[in-house]
């Protein structure tokens, strides 16, 4: 087989700068060890996120000329819903101006205190987001999923019998809805296979609970199933996209993932009365329901973006060099969540970093050692996104997993650039014993990660 090349050439370039490592020591230290709060000028391949970093194709460029800025009944608006309802298929159509707007409206009406909405794996806004509500945000992932090392076609699938028992525990009534996120993102950017969704949806409809889908990264989980799973092979992915909606009663969606977008996002149901009250709100905090937040031009983006992520070249592309770093890295030894996801590649710092405990943060030790030995950013999911505090004494709770998250920006970095962040986690991995531990010395009450400082242990 021939090398899976980048399908598309370079028209526009953006110059990144190279720092010293002293220069870096001093950027990390000003940053109180939390890459967030570095400057991305100083960072030289920025693997932080994968979300509003996408390169638009000319396609794209040449639609936001397109835009029409109207306030209400605009033709963008209409090219948008066309776009998302041919793929999504649901009903109403609410544009955001990314996904936790849309997860707020969702869970702001429909969830309460006391309620308990359970998710393959939550990603951290819309835990934040559910538990805003006084809600309990519950991950039934199956057990693989929170096993790096072990083997699993669908790691992201959801725990039936979890699911099940956790219905009879709390009973359907305080359950407002179930959501499964594909790929799931804080697991490790593992797809949920047709055959779980289907189960899902048929456990909640017998209970008359909603089925939601965190439908980010879809057109990477179906294009997962297109591979992986038996009857698929010879669909399309947006078939296969199509059917994994027709399961459910709704979505949330960040067009910052895939729909190659800087920015946008939007609220699918096929409910009209909770379509009517999340429309009421979206008036008041994001915009009039044909815009919601967004300029005309982002939504001609989002609508162009929306098929073009479906192309089998580009995700075949997508997953190959996703691979590759997975691949390149843990041939040397290092160890990560197998197999590779498709939007990212999760180091697992628990045994990177054995000699330091989750209560000194081996993630983000090592999100840290890899900027200083090379201006890589990357993001850690571990005890500082995840870690929480036993009501009752205070103590933290470790998170279940210390990953180090290297997204991979869509159509931004070539393989050389790639080639270069292998050789820094090699050399961060060959010294691996001479990295410490981290004390948080600020954080905030809810979502710590984004503004927490520390300082070495
Ligand atoms: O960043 P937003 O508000 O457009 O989307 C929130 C969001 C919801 N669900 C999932 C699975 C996400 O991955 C997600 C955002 N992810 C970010 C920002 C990321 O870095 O992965």
């Amino acid at each position: 087989m021939k090398t899976i090349i980048e399908p598309f050439r370079i028209k526009t370039v953006e110059p990144i700068r190279i720092t010293t490592r002293e220069e870096r020591e001093k950027l990390l230290t000003g940053a109180g060890h939390n890459v967030f709060l570095l400057d991305a000028e100083d960072v030289l391949i920025d693997l932080l996120t994968d979300s509003g970093t996408s390169a638009m194709s000319h396609h794209q460029w040449a639609a936001m000329m397109q835009g029409d800025e109207s306030y209400a009944g605009s033709r963008s608006w209409y090219r948008f819903e066309a776009a998302v309802k041919e793929i999504f298929g649901f009903e109403h159509v609410i544009p955001t101006h990314q996904g936790r707007a849309a997860e707020r409206l969702l869970f702001g009406i429909t969830c309460k205190k006391g309620d308990v909405v359970p998710n393959n794996t939550h990603f951290d806004t819309t835990r934040a987001n559910v538990e805003f509500t006084g809600a309990e945000a519950v991950d039934v992932v199956i057990p693989e999923g929170r096993e790096p090392e072990t083997y699993h076609p669908f790691k992201g699938n959801v725990d039936l019998e979890a699911l099940e028992n956790l219905i009879e525990t709390v009973g359907a009534d305080r359950i407002p809805m179930i959501l499964i996120t594909v790929t799931n993102n804080s697991g490790g950017g593992q797809p949920v296979s047709m055959e779980n969704i289907r189960a899902v949806s048929r456990i909640a409809r017998s209970h008359g609970i909603p089925l939601y889908m965190d439908a980010c990264r879809f057109a990477e989980n179906a294009y997962f199933i297109k591979l992986r799973e038996e009857g698929y092979a010879g669909k399309t992915v947006k078939e296969i996209a199509q059917e994994i909606f027709s399961y459910a009663d709704g979505c949330t969606m960040s067009a910052k993932k895939d729909a190659f977008a800087n920015i946008g996002g939007f609220l699918c149901t096929n409910d009209p009365d909770l379509a009517r009250q999340e429309k009421d709100l979206l008036i008041l905090t994001e915009g009039y329901p044909t815009y919601g937040g967004l300029a005309g031009r982002d939504l001609e983006a989002i609508a162009v973006g929306l098929h073009e992520v479906l192309e089998e070249d580009y995700l075949r592309y997508r997953f190959a060099s996703t691979r590759y770093l997975g691949e390149h890295i843990s041939a040397e030894g290092v160890p990560i969540v197998q197999p590779p996801g498709g939007h990212a590649i999760y180091i697992d710092a628990k045994v990177f970093l054995p000699h330091i405990p989750p209560s000194q943060f081996p993630g983000q030790a090592l999100a840290c050692a890899l900027y200083l030995e090379g201006g890589i950013r990357g993001v850690e999911i571990g005890s500082v996104m995840f870690g929480r505090k036993d009501p009752d004494t205070g103590a933290d709770i470790p998170s279940p997993m210390e990953l180090v998250r290297l997204a991979i920006p869509r159509r931004v970095y070539t393989q050389s650039h790639i080639d270069y962040v292998v050789e820094v986690i090699v050399e961060v991995y060959k010294r691996r014993e001479s990295l410490r531990g981290l004390e948080i010395t600020y954080e905030a009450p809810f979502l710590r990660h984004f503004t927490a400082r520390f300082k070495e242990v």
